[in-house]
């Protein structure tokens, strides 16, 4: 269910700046969101964040496929200070309003406080109170950006939906997933089918053929183990992958289906 509150902040802004994870772009976009967006007629641009974490060269052909579906896409990355003009200057062109205002939305973890925080650099005030001890809604405050640029304090969460798989990459905590060992071997497979095997293998000192033999992998140097009968701890070795995997530990991102073989062959 996309949150009602988060719904009407979206009526109220001028443009919403959907952030995605730029090395999962495809699967950190929100259909519900797009739909929402052109429903009330809203701006819509796509903020490719985490581009720092990410080929130029993939962002680019990512950003190309977007423009040739018709929507405006902008690199980020908190790490590069010159972002944050780009993209100021991006949202002004889209509208010659004075006064323009933002609502950052996405699932958890794609950046959105981060970019909020680049954003408001020091000179942003605050111009709306916030009410406090009166009902239970939480009253969003709207921050001047500069010039004519203001942005809804609160970024929108996208509560993470779709398969466990997805559910992980859209920021679920690992905690929160029933079947680790499922999920943690789905993920194993996906970045390994992205070409980063030597990355898990590196990083957890594992030699692995099988998704399964990683996990067990990581049980044994962990020492992982039930105390009733000494059996490798498969869940909890799962949990550690899911968990540095939420940490942004595991280093891989998707690659856009036209460079997707070349890539894949060149990493081999
Ligand atoms: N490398 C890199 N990490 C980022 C970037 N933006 C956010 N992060 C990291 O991603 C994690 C989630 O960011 P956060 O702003 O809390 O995401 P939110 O849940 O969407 O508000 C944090 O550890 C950030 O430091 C970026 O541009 N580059
Ligand atoms: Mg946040």
């Amino acid at each position: 269910m996309f949150p009602t509150e988060l719904i009407k902040y979206i009526r109220k802004s001028d443009v919403i700046l959907e952030v995605l994870d730029g090395r999962e772009p495809e699967l950190t976009r929100s259909i519900k969101l797009e739909e929402i967006a052109l429903r009330y007629n809203k701006k819509l641009v796509l903020v490719m964040n985490k581009s720092d974490l990410v080929p130029p060269t993939v962002i680019k052909k990512w950003i190309q496929i977007y423009e040739n579906q018709g929507l405006i896409t902008i690199p980020y990355s908190i790490k590069k200070n010159e972002n944050t003009k780009i993209l100021k200057r991006g949202i002004k062109s889209l509208q010659s309003k004075e006064k323009i205002k933002c609502i950052l939305v996405g699932y958890p973890k794609t950046g959105k406080s981060s970019i909020i925080n680049s954003l408001k650099g020091y000179k942003s005030t605050k111009v709306s109170p916030i009410p406090r001890g009166t009902g239970s809604t939480l009253q969003i405050q709207l921050f001047k950006i500069s010039g004519g640029l203001y942005i809804w304090d609160s970024p929108g969460v996208i509560p993470p939906d779709g398969s466990p798989l997805e559910r992980i990459i859209r920021g679920t905590p690992p905690e929160k997933l029933e079947n680790p060992v499922k999920v943690a071997v789905e993920l194993i497979r996906r970045i390994t089918g992205l070409g980063f095997k030597h990355r898990l293998q590196r990083k957890y000192n594992v030699v692995f053929s099988t998704e399964l033999e990683l996990i067990e992998g990581i049980a044994k140097k962990r020492h992982l183990i039930y105390s009733k009968d000494k059996e490798l701890n498969i869940d909890e070795a799962s949990r550690v992958l899911l968990r540095d995997f939420y940490n942004n530990e595991i280093f891989y991102y998707d690659l856009p289906p036209t460079i997707n073989l070349l890539e894949k062959r060149r990493r081999l």
